[in-house]
């Protein structure tokens, strides 16, 4: 999450970690991968 590890979180670093984590559940809710959720998608459960 620190990526110049100067052991401070710049906006960028904090911004940038959450988006991964944001990228990553989103891709976990679309299964058909178009970039889209359908209200299937999103309400699907988890596996
Ligand atoms: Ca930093
Ligand atoms: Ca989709």
């Amino acid at each position: 999450m620190d990526l110049d590890h100067d052991g401070r979180l710049s906006f960028s670093e904090f911004e940038g970690h959450h988006r991964s984590l944001v990228d990553r559940a989103f891709a976990a809710f679309d299964r058909d991968a178009d970039n889209r959720l359908s209200r299937q998608e999103f309400m699907a459960p988890k596996e």
